[in-house]
């Protein structure tokens, strides 16, 4: 027999506790609601406002100035994004840049696309496989199906299957009938459907990230 004082000190304890549930509810819903607001207003729209066109000269890609650019630009592209999205970098000093514990672009005077050739990054801001390992350290988790992506995820391929990551993509779209689509850089494309990467040979990785 639980006596009216516990009763009431009872009830207390479950309305605070569900405020408290409720609160760690909407912080996460709000946390990625607000990420895919941005990523719809700004910043996957940062995506597609630093696409470009493949037969655009590099200069002309409407890229971010901020970075640099290369040839084969798919990584540095999706760590803008992330990083744009929210994902901080980090410089694990005393560890070296090609280390997957870094994630960063030090960019160094305000010369657009480093014209000046004094910006430093980590492996994992520009190499597929580094970050792969640095999302998984830090970032996210690896999930099985493309069904459990959101907006602001990213996928990876191995082309050819042989364990080296060739290739980052990060999701920008997810149509009305729940299909995954995705933007990237080399070749550039905007809200590309993933199915269209399917083919035989090629592994892919899901990547879920926490913003
Ligand atoms: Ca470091
Ligand atoms: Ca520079
Ligand atoms: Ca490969």
């Amino acid at each position: 027999m639980i006596s009216k004082v516990n009763r009431n000190i009872l009830m207390g304890s479950l309305i605070l506790f569900f405020i408290a549930w409720s609160g760690i509810i909407s912080a996460a819903a709000t946390t990625r609601t607000s990420i895919v607001d941005e990523m719809l207003n700004g910043h996957i729209l940062y995506a597609v406002k630093h696409e470009g066109y493949p037969t655009d000269h590099p200069l002309n890609k409407h890229y971010n100035p901020n970075y640099y650019f290369s040839t084969a630009d798919c990584t540095n592209f999706v760590s803008q994004v992330l990083h744009e999205g929210g994902v901080p970098k980090v410089d694990a000093w005393w560890r070296p840049w090609w280390d997957k514990d870094d994630w960063y672009y030090h960019r160094t005077g305000t010369d657009p696309f480093d014209a000046n050739n004094d910006d430093s990054w980590s492996w994992s801001w520009v190499k597929a496989g580094t970050l792969y390992w640095h999302i998984q350290a830090r970032l996210g988790t690896l999930v099985n199906s493309p069904s459990q992506l959101l907006l602001g995820d990213v996928i990876q391929i191995d082309f050819t299957s042989d364990g080296t990551i060739d290739h980052t993509m990060v999701v920008t779209m997810i149509d009305s009938s729940g299909n995954i689509r995705v933007s990237q850089h080399t070749t550039n494309r905007t809200n590309e459907p993933l199915i269209n990467y399917f083919s035989p040979g090629r592994t892919f990785y899901y990547l879920n990230i926490t913003y």
